[in-house]
C-alpha cells in the first residue's frame, strides 16, 4: 500500500448513479443443509436474487434452502464439481453484479457490501483475499497456506499479476465480465466432467480476468472455519489441478479477446474507463480515512491494469 494521499471517500464520488446494481448471490452447495441457516441468516437485505446451485445433495439441502428463503432460485448443476456449479449459477444469474459465496459458513455474507463497493468504485472484478491487511483465515491449514503461497507466486510470474491469494473462492464481479470467463454450462451428462469443473475454477477465473485485462481490486476477507461437515477439497490432488490450470491457462488464449461492455455498470455509477481513472480510483480508495466507508478496508492492487482494455462499443 502506498502512503495515504487524501481524505476523499468513495461514496462522494458516485455522482452519476441512476439506481442501485442488482446483486445476485451464487451459492454452490454439496450437502450443506446444516450450514445454510447460518449463511442465509447473514445475507444482506435487498438482494436481487439468491441462487443455490446444488450438486445432487442427499441431506435435504434444497428443501432447507426453500424453507429458509421461499424466493430462492435453485439450480441443479448438470455435471460434477464446484466449477461446474459456478458455471451453471453464472448462466442462471440475472443481476448486474454476481457474488460467489460458499455455503459452509466460511465466507461471511456481511462482507458482500465491501465487494460491491469495490465494483461500484470502478473495478470490474473484486477478488477476495485472506492475505492482506484486514483479511485472515481460521480455516486454512498450514499445508494449504503453503501451497497457496507458491501457486500464487507462480500465477503472478506467469500472468503479470500481483495477487495475494490465488485460491480463494469469495469474489464478486460485474456481469460484463462473463464473456471473458468463457465458462461452459452445457449439459454433457450428470457424470461428465470438463476442464474447469473442479476446484481449479477459482484459478481459471482469476487468470482469465487477468488475461482479459480487466480492472481487478483485491478486497480483504476473513475466512471462518466450515461449521458442519468436511471440506470436499483434496489438498494435493486439487493443488496439482491448480498448478496444471496455471500451465493450461498460460498457454491458451481464452479470455484475451472476449468483448467487454461496461455500459450498464457505468449507468449504475461505476467510474473506471481508462488507465488514468484506475490510478485515480486507487488513490481514492487508499487515501480514504473515513472508517464508515467500507472502501477504507480495501487493499488496492493494480493488476493487469497498465492498459485496461477498452470496451467493444
Ligand atoms: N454444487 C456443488 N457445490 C460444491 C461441490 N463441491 C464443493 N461445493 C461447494 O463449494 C463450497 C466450497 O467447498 P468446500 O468443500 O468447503 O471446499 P474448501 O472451502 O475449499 O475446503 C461449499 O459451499 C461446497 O458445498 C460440488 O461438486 N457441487
Ligand atoms: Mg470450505
Amino acid at each position: 500500500m502506498r502512503p495515504q494521499q487524501g481524505t476523499t471517500t468513495m461514496t462522494q464520488t458516485m455522482t452519476h448513479r441512476t439506481s442501485s446494481p442488482r446483486i445476485s448471490v451464487i451459492i454452490p452447495t454439496y450437502n450443506e443443509a446444516k450450514n445454510l441457516p447460518h449463511v442465509f441468516g447473514l445475507l444482506p437485505e435487498d438482494l436481487h436474487e439468491v441462487i443455490v446451485v446444488d450438486g445432487h445433495s442427499v441431506d435435504g439441502t434444497v428443501d432447507m434452502a426453500h424453507s429458509l428463503r421461499p424466493d430462492v432460485v435453485v439450480v441443479e448443476q448438470n455435471r460434477r464439481g464446484k466449477g461446474n456449479a459456478m458455471a451453471c449459477g453464472f448462466a442462471a444469474a440475472t443481476g448486474d453484479i454476481l457474488v460467489m459465496l460458499d455455503a459452509d459458513g466460511s465466507a461471511d455474507p456481511r462482507e458482500i457490501p465491501r465487494f460491491v463497493a469495490a465494483l461500484t468504485g470502478g473495478a470490474d472484478f473484486a477478488k477476495g483475499t485472506r492475505f492482506s491487511r484486514g483479511g485472515g483465515s481460521s480455516d486454512i491449514t498450514r499445508t494449504r497456506a503453503w501451497g497457496n503461497r507458491w501457486l500464487n507466486r507462480a500465477a503472478n510470474v506467469l500472468f503479470g499479476t500481483s495477487y495475494s491469494d490465488l485460491c480463494y473462492g469469495y469474489n464478486a464481479f460485474w456481469a460484463h465480465c462473463l464473456p471473458v470467463l468463457e465458462l461452459d454450462a452445457s449439459d454433457v451428462g450428470r457424470n461428465g466432467k470438463l476442464w474447469g469443473d473442479g476446484f481449479e475454477i477459482e484459478t481459471i477465473i482469476n487468470t482469465r480476468v487477468a488475461k482479459g485485462k480487466l480492472v481487478i481490486i483485491e478486497v480483504p476477507s476473513f475466512e471462518f472455519p466450515r461449521i458442519h461437515g468436511q471440506s470436499n477439497l483434496n489438498t494435493w490432488r486439487d493443488g496439482f489441478r491448480v498448478l496444471w490450470a496455471l500451465v493450461v491457462e498460460r498457454a491458451n488464449g481464452i479470455g484475451r479477446a472476449a468483448p467487454v461492455d461496461r455500459t450498464r455498470a457505468r449507468a449504475l455509477g461505476a467510474t473506471v474507463s481508462s488507465a488514468a481513472d484506475v490510478e485515480h480510483m486507487a488513490d481514492r480508495v487508499e487515501g480514504s480515512r473515513d472508517l464508515d466507508t467500507l472502501a477504507e478496508l480495501m487493499a488496492v492492487s493494480r493488476i493487469g491494469m497498465a492498459e485496461p482494455r477498452g470496451d467493444v462499443a
